[in-house]
């Protein structure tokens, strides 16, 4: 699939910092790259969008945190090469399709359409692969035949399963108990209970031909369509190769999604881990809830475009919050951006202020250490006060400024 549009990247004077990122997996903030060597690109696969909806803050949230992570691997030097997929056949699309008496393709093109705009307007780097489920039915068939040939994988009637026994390092990557695994597997779009499998957190690679849904030939898999977590499993492993980087998404992708891709790509490769760094964005909710399309509770990037709201402020309200901390999206948000956005647009147009290395070198630390980038706003808008009292007469600042927050930030001022 087309991609987007990449936002040119100013670059910064010196060498940023090498990037440290929580890991789900071992539950600790960990330097990412470490052992390869210095001139391999990072390697990072971020889950995309299920396109039955438009995209919301939540999703712009997730997509935003791992865009800073993008950029401070390339201000430390490293080439990056990111891969997104598009879940363009699943349950929830046909669900909606039929509410709707949407054509599903039609759908999931006019969505993903809408997502290419709304992440062109944020100024989100875009992925050097954009694949989609479908066009990818012709490998996942490959391999999930294969796991069948070799004994890893196994009949359910026309379905084709997934034995977690045949994964050792099940469960590794989330750390959850196998009740909360079990609920969690019936929330979202697992089948704990269906009959003839043989565990019940075995999750499905085929989904054999049901009457009314779209199919493709499987070959020895007969017609049908592929299963959620292989998708990702086989994209990611086959554009970057088993042990890259980072698998990163939203927390509600920790199980059973990222648990079973990593299963899935390490059982067919024989070989741990599936990837270095798992990492979690936290959810965003409004009234409580998180935000989903399910549930309707949804503030839309492209709405708030239409209302005339600035893409930039959208940027600095989701960024002013931590990404792995749950938030609220209150209406507040919104407003306080927009002052900050002026504020240091305002600042930024003197043409002089307080000396802008300072600030380069403590939002490059903020941003190395865990995407902090709530600290790395706060060393803008120190700079932006002293500019408003008049302080620092160096004239190279206002335009190092705006670099430092176009790079590192991706906040066009
Ligand atoms: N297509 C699958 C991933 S392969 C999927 O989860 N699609 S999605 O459209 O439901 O979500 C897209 C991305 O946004 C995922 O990384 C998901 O974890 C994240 N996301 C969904 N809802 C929220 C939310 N309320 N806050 C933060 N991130 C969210
Ligand atoms: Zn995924």
């Amino acid at each position: 699939m087309r991609a987007w549009l990449s936002p040119d990247v100013p670059s910064l004077p010196g060498t940023g910092n090498s990037l440290h990122l929580h890991d789900t997996s071992s539950n600790t903030v960990r330097e990412t790259l470490l052992g390869t060597e210095p001139g391999a690109p990072a390697r990072m696969y971020v889950c995309g969008i299920t396109p039955y909806d438009a995209a919301h803050l939540g999703h712009a949230a997730t997509y935003l945190a791992f865009d800073i992570a993008y950029r401070v691997w390339l201000d430390a030097g490293r080439e990056v090469h990111y891969v997104q997929n598009v879940t363009d056949i699943d349950d929830p699309l046909l669900e909606r399709a039929n509410q709707t008496g949407d054509d599903w393709q039609a759908l999931a093109e006019r969505e993903t359409e809408l997502f290419r705009k709304d992440m062109t307007a944020l100024r989100v780097l875009p992925p050097r692969e954009y694949v989609g489920a479908v066009e990818y039915i012709p490998r996942i068939v490959e391999v999930v035949s294969d796991l069948l040939r070799r004994g890893l994988a196994y009949w359910v009637d026309t379905d084709v399963y997934f034995p977690i026994s045949a994964a050792p390092g099940f469960g590794s990557e989330s750390g959850y108990s196998r009740e909360t695994m079990l609920t969690l597997f019936a929330e979202r779009g697992g089948d704990p209970r269906r009959a003839g499998k043989r565990d019940p957190l075995d999750s499905l690679l085929w989904r054999g031909e049901r009457e009314g849904e779209p199919h493709w030939d499987g070959g020895e898999l007969g017609q049908g369509r592929p299963g959620w977590h292989i998708e990702c499993s086989v994209i990611a492993i086959d554009h970057l190769g088993m042990g890259f980087d980072v698998q990163a998404g939203g927390s509600d992708l920790i199980f059973p999604h990222h648990e079973h891709s990593a299963a899935h790509a390490e059982a067919q490769a024989r070989m741990r881990p599936f990837a270095q760094h798992y990492t979690h964005t936290g959810m965003i909710g409004l009234d409580g809830e998180k935000m989903s399309k399910s549930r309707g509770n949804l503030v839309f990037v492209s709405k708030l475009r239409q209302a005339g709201v600035e893409p930039m402020a959208i940027r600095l309200a989701l960024l002013a919050g931590h990404y792995r901390i749950d938030r609220e999206w209150t209406g507040g948000r919104m407003g306080a951006a927009e002052t900050r956005l002026a504020r240091w647009r305002a600042a930024s147009s003197q043409g002089t202020g307080p000396d802008a290395l300072p600030v380069l070198a403590k939002v490059r630390a903020c941003l190395a250490n865990d995407l902090d980038t709530v600290g790395a706003i706060a060393a803008i808008d120190e700079w932006a006060e002293h500019v408003v009292i008049g302080d620092g007469d160096n004239p190279g600042a206002s335009a190092l400024i705006r670099d430092i927050a176009d790079a590192l930030l991706g906040v066009k001022l």
